[in-house]
């Protein structure tokens, strides 16, 4: 077995045995009584992890009579004596939700579990919450559960190509192509499936948003029949597939002379790819489609605006069904460093606000957490409050791109949160970004959140095993937005690494600090980049100053920082709802956090910490590369208590991590000692 392979559907044999024989007896026969492809997913994952938890393998039969055991069904379709004793809790069920209750069948029969799905994604839901219910060892006595996913769409982005390799991979190669082909064996994509089922995704695009030569053939018919197969081995998992797809296809994959998405050949064109592809995958997902941004074709090329390209596509889906995701990463990459009047931080908003309410209802704009790009640490994107009349869509990275690619320990949760939670005021107090990407602040047809994935085929799926973590933690969150950060890292805990409190304390420890350990030591006050170019790890403060990319810190030997104030700056912090609009765009009032992402300041200005900026940078940068070598040594506290291979796995990763923050440490603090001639107040060294 693989280290860290099964990741959290470990199935560690319960070594309490009271416990045990409790999980066995309420688990001895499992009774699906329909024989549909996900609720026999179900019945089968609940059979492998009873089998693995309490030695004892159930059986499975259509039904249970009056014995004990797990009733797994779906709304409408139970016994008339179950929907009876059920009908409170199932009444208000949507498809993806489930009941888990305990209840006794009829008087003097024994205790059972039922696990009914509002249909039957929901039930393979409820499953795998039975299964964390044991692998927490928590007792299932009692047990009485009602779960609705907050989003319709929880999906996950891969950001693979053909060529085996993945577009910000840090976990080795695809797990779906190799030499431009699919791989032949699909189990490793099955068993992707599971785990993303397990934490209730329900959509997948496995193809990178930057569609090359090879991946542009994905939609035409010489792949239909594998993406078929492929498609098969997600809707046992509730999983539907998307494509990511190129905008000039008409003419990179059709022969056609244009892509203007007005020209009725190129929307004929489309409309047939669309009802092959239904042919070949009934219930497929849809288009994710990365058009006029970073060199990708778009409508732009037409003199057509992002609607009528996204409509068009809309409109070969919508017979089927199909989404059409248009992401709005769409910004200048050609600025000149010196022009000083362009902001790339406005450009989603100056280029989809114009739109808003021009969408056909199944186009979803999916919007990145952030203006910029991913950094440790932005604002919320102003779009997610400036948007009405359009579906939207929470896009954030898994894949650790700019906070420490999967060498440096970087829990993501407790980011996702500050963003979900984030209150847009919007319409009113309480209009947060949760609420808005869902839909239901707007009432909007459809909603969601995507991630780009951090898996490949390295051995423990994500490089680093603790950021196995993350893929955990934003699955849970798409589930729930307002599940606790406690509440995620616990249950990751202890179904990856078991239930002992010590592993439990430390590693939640260090989950918990890591984000704000790595911010400390990397740019500092949100202004951002600061990072090697091209693949975006390790420090160089000037990396991107001199570029055509809009990320820039502008110091110089007075101070730092971006003015995107109303007054003397770009501007930006207009396209934000008050109280924000106000609040970021006063040098008193802006979080320290955020303060250079916001305002350009003189080294000696003081924080609301009572630092002065310079002091803050030396100080979170001494103190950041301390606490990452502390990482190394909590982890190390643990040693005996965790399996060995996956021990010396994290070890060796925070060893990096450890000797990488020194270097961070430095390069910063020395270019800002040389910038200002100002030194450090407690003498540290610096180079
Ligand atoms: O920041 C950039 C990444 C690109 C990525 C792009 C995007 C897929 O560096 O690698 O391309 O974001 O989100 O489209």
């Amino acid at each position: 077995e693989m280290t860290g392979y099964k990741a959290w559907l470990r199935y560690e044999t319960a070594e309490n045995e009271t416990l045990r024989e409790e999980y066995r007896i309420y688990c001895s026969s499992i009774a699906v009584a329909e024989q549909s492809r996900v609720l026999l997913t179900a019945a089968r994952e609940l059979a492998a992890a009873v089998r693995s938890i309490t030695g004892h393998s159930p059986s499975i039969a259509p039904s249970l009579d009056r014995a004990s055991g797990v009733v797994i069904g779906v709304k409408g379709k139970l016994d008339p004596e179950l929907e009876q004793a059920l009908s409170s809790d199932i009444a208000e069920l949507s498809d993806e939700g489930y009941v888990l209750r305990t209840l006794r069948a009829g008087s003097g029969g024994a205790e059972r579990i039922a696990i009914v799905g509002g249909a039957e994604a929901g039930a393979l839901y409820g499953v795998f919450h039975l299964i964390r219910v044991m692998q927490m060892r928590k007792s299932l006595g009692g047990l009485r559960a009602t779960e609705q996913p907050a989003n319709r769409l929880r999906m996950i982005n891969q950001w693979d190509n053909m060529d085996g390799s993945i577009e910000r991979g840090y976990a080795g190669k695809s797990i779906f192509y190799r030499g431009n082909a699919f791989v032949d064996d699909f189990s490793r994509i099955r068993d992707y499936a599971r785990l993303l089922a397990s934490v209730g995704i329900n959509a997948i695009s496995i193809n990178n948003v930057n569609v090359h030569r090879e991946e542009t053939k994905l939609i035409t018919k010489q792949y239909e029949e594998t993406l078929s197969r492929v498609a098969a081995v997600f809707r046992d998992y509730g999983i539907k597939l998307f494509l990511s797809v190129n905008f000039a296809s008409p003419i990179a994959a059709g022969g056609l002379p244009t892509a203007d998405p007005l020209e009725p050949s190129v929307k004929e064109w489309w409309a047939q790819r669309a009802s092959d592809l239904y042919r070949a995958i009934p219930d497929f997902g849809g288009f994710l489609v990365k058009a006029d941004s970073e060199f990708r074709p778009g409508p732009f090329t037409y003199g057509r605006d992002h609607a009528d390209g996204a409509n068009m596509l809309a409109e070969a889906l919508a017979p089927h069904g199909g989404l059409v995701i248009w992401r709005c990463f769409v910004y200048n990459c050609l600025q000149d460093w010196r022009d000083r009047s362009t902001d790339r931080a406005k450009a989603a908003y100056e280029h989809f606000m114009p739109l808003d309410g021009r969408f056909a209802d199944n186009v979803i704009l999916q919007i990145k957490n952030g203006p910029m790009d991913f950094q440790v640490r932005e604002p919320v994107s102003p779009l997610f409050g400036g948007l009405k009349r359009t579906n939207q869509m929470l896009e954030l990275q898994i894949t650790q791109e700019y906070t420490g690619q999967q060498k440096h320990l970087c829990y993501l949760v407790p980011q996702w949160k500050e963003v979900l939670d984030f209150d847009t005021h919007a319409a009113g107090k309480g209009s947060t970004v949760a609420r808005l990407a869902s839909g239901v602040l707007r009432e909007r047809p459809h909603g969601g959140i995507a991630a780009v994935s951090n898996i490949g085929d390295d051995a423990c799926w994500t490089g680093h095993p603790l950021a196995q973590a993350n893929l955990y933690g934003y699955g849970r969150l798409t589930w729930n937005p307002s599940l606790s950060e406690d509440q995620i890292t616990a249950e990751w805990i202890r179904q990856s690494l078991g239930c002992d409190p010590e592993v439990e304390t430390v590693v939640s420890d260090m989950l918990r600090k890591s984000w704000g350990i790595y911010e400390s030591y990397t740019a500092p006050l949100g202004v951002g980049w600061m990072v090697n170019p091209n693949h975006h790890y390790g420090p160089n403060v000037d990396g991107y100053e001199y570029s055509k990319w809009g990320t820039y810190h502008f110091a110089d030997c007075r101070g730092i920082g971006v003015d995107r104030t109303a007054e003397t700056g770009t501007g930006y912090t207009a396209q934000y709802h008050s109280p924000w609009r106000e609040t970021f765009n006063s040098l008193e009032l802006c979080p320290d956090e955020l303060l250079l992402f916001f305002h350009h300041v003189p080294y000696t200005h003081v924080l609301h910490s009572g630092n002065t900026v310079i002091q803050h940078i030396y100080d979170t940068h001494f103190e950041g590369a301390e606490e990452a070598a502390a990482l190394l040594e909590a982890w190390k506290s643990l040693e005996g208590r965790i399996e060995a291979d996956y021990f010396a796995l994290v070890a060796e990763r925070l060893a990096v991590q450890s000797e990488h923050a020194k270097e961070w440490r430095d390069v910063i603090n020395t270019y800002f000692y040389r910038k200002s001639g100002i030194a450090d107040r407690q003498g540290r060294l610096i180079y």
